[in-house]
């Protein structure tokens, strides 16, 4: 199972900026690499990549620009898959999602249908006609579904990527009344954030893991850092009071069953909003360690796939 070429974590950053409300996500590809935390993180990794932005307008303005540039992101995450790599994408603000997984999803295709955990405190789920901010990290939700602008909903292949089943949103907390009616549409499964504090984090993604892995031949997760606690995730364009708590979403992740993680996405870290402790620079290194080591210590110690725990739902 656990493959040579499975053990070394492949990284593909990102650079890109110009959908986000602030520009500074473009950043946090380069200041990643150079990081000296993520040096020292346990997990064996090499960087693939790092896709740059192309120069582009603000707001829809950015479409154009955001299509070229998620292309060639999907290209990579596409060869990345097909290559039996181990995938992590480092944005960029969340318009990357479009390209991740769309080339994630195109490189399966043969395979089966993939899942994906979309954490976050914001749905992304609009379409160039609902949003008021025109901000496209606020749509890939939607275009990964199918819907909204056909350049950006047909990169790699015209057919929708995430099909509603096989997608859930944890720690939703701001959102606008189009977006929450296209996922209920839809069928869409959101924890909101209120749910995940009456059950706690470990449950509700016991039960997203669950729903994701049903019929599909594997699954991702796009972690946005703005769906944590701003105290424990300061360095984002958009924080919403209310979120996940770090420290409980890391001791979580073990207790997930990773083995058919095919790719994680983090995103929205803006470099120049972190602190002094460097917080959310700190806690984007320890998600990367605690998915990869608990991914890579379930294949290494279980025999066969049929002795897989069932999560309680
Ligand atoms: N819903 C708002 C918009 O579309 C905010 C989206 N901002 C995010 N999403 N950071 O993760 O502009
Ligand atoms: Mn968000
Ligand atoms: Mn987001
Ligand atoms: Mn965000």
């Amino acid at each position: 199972l656990a493959t040579k070429s499975k053990q070394v974590l492949s990284i593909v950053g990102c650079a890109n900026g110009v959908a986000g409300r602030q520009l500074g996500c473009e950043k946090a590809a380069n200041v990643l690499q150079e990081s000296e935390m993520l040096h020292r993180c346990r997990v064996p990794h090499k960087w693939r990549s790092i896709v740059q932005e192309a120069p582009s307008g603000r707001s829809l303005g950015a479409l154009p620009g955001v299509t070229i540039v998620q292309k060639a992101l999907a290209e990579q995450t596409a060869a990345a898959v097909r290559a039996n790599e181990e995938l992590l994408v480092l944005g960029g603000d969340h318009s990357c999602a479009i390209g991740t997984w769309s080339g994630v999803a195109v490189a399966m295709r043969p395979v089966g249908d993939v899942g994906l955990i979309w954490v976050d405190a914001h749905m992304d789920a609009h379409t160039p006609e609902s949003s008021d901010t025109g901000n496209i990290h606020g749509m890939p939700v939607a275009h990964l579904l199918g819907q909204g602008d056909k350049r950006l909903n047909r990169i790699l292949d015209r057919l929708p990527k995430i099909l509603p089943a096989n997608l859930c949103l944890v720690g939703i907390r701001s959102y606008e009344p189009p977006e929450k009616e296209l996922l209920q549409r839809m069928g869409v499964k959101v924890f909101y954030m209120d749910e995940v504090n009456k059950r706690g984090i470990e449950d509700v993604m016991g039960e997203a893991r669950e729903r994701v892995c049903r019929s599909t031949a594997g699954f991702g997760m796009s972690i946005d850092i703005d769906g944590f606690e701003v105290s424990d995730a300061p360095a984002v364009g958009t924080p919403e009071d209310g979120g996940i708590d770090a420290t409980a979403f890391l001791h979580a992740l073990p207790t997930l069953d990773m083995r058919n993680l095919l790719a994680t996405e983090i995103v929205e870290f803006l470099p120049r909003f972190d602190d002094d402790n460097r917080t959310s620079e700190r806690l984007v290194v320890n998600l990367i360690e605690t998915i990869y080591a608990t991914k890579s210590f379930q294949l290494a110690t279980s025999r066969n796939i049929e002795d897989r725990r069932r999560l309680p739902i």
